[in-house]
């Protein structure tokens, strides 16, 4: 097992867990505020107290319920998030979401950048194979994406390369389908535009996606990410 080594100022806001002793292990995509879709997707599973729900961040904005899904994680005690850039859009107050309390904000600023279980490393938007994990940053954890140059949606993207020693868990990209390779699995299927809303079954790698009936939100099909070109081949 391979624990992940972050600089100190990562190392504060890495959350460590012991999945030894959950039922069930879920990993959600982003939820953009869209609690509905947020509350069908854990009722088709069941999801009881005995079972941990961790999610890739980007849980608010774009969608209907922002507040709903905040006060949803923060009161279901066996459920995390890390924090997305979208959360941290509202901490540097580059955005804003009427109705947000002194307390949603704390409660933000304090969800960690990287959670971690065995092998397996939950961050919002990637690690960067050109780097060592120690050298990362918060933007980098939450906004890696393109590895290519010029970036933005050029390939390759980090998931291309990445080679592992953890199998990453990420959100971000939005993906036509949920990308699932030996070192990572990308979940974030377009819930707030009107593809699913994606959950990972870690124990049973399976995959539990709940589509979306209604469009909440347009989004060029351009920007959708098809999972192509080469999946990394498996060792
Ligand atoms: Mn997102």
């Amino acid at each position: 097992m391979t624990v992940p080594v972050f600089s100190e100022s990562i190392e504060s806001q890495h959350l460590r867990l012991d999945p030894s002793t959950y039922e069930n292990v879920y990993i959600v995509g982003d939820v953009h505020g869209c609690l509905s879709e947020l509350t069908a997707l854990l009722e088709s599973l069941s999801i009881t107290d005995e079972d941990l729900v961790v999610f890739v961040g980007d849980l608010v904005r774009k969608g209907p319920d922002s507040r709903g899904v905040i006060e949803f994680v923060r009161n279901s005690p066996n459920m995390y998030s890390v924090r997305g850039n979208n959360e941290e859009k509202l901490l540097r107050g580059e955005k804003v979401l009427s109705g947000l309390t002194a307390d949603d904000l704390a409660w933000i600023q304090s969800l960690p950048v990287a959670i971690s279980f065995e092998d397996t490393l939950v961050v919002h938007g990637g690690v960067d194979p050109r780097m060592d994990l120690a050298e990362h940053t918060v933007d980098d954890l939450q906004n890696t994406r393109s590895i290519a140059p010029g970036g933005g949606y050029n390939r390759p993207f980090w998931f291309d390369e990445y080679a592992g020693p953890h199998r990453v868990f990420f959100g971000h990209t939005v993906l036509e389908a949920p990308i699932v390779r030996e070192y990572a699995v990308g979940l974030d299927t377009g819930c707030v535009y009107g593809g699913s809303l994606t959950a990972y079954d870690w124990r049973d790698d399976s995959v539990v996606e709940h589509d979306v009936s209604k469009t909440v939100q347009e989004r060029k099909d351009s920007k959708f990410v098809s999972p192509a070109p080469t999946p990394t081949p498996a060792p």
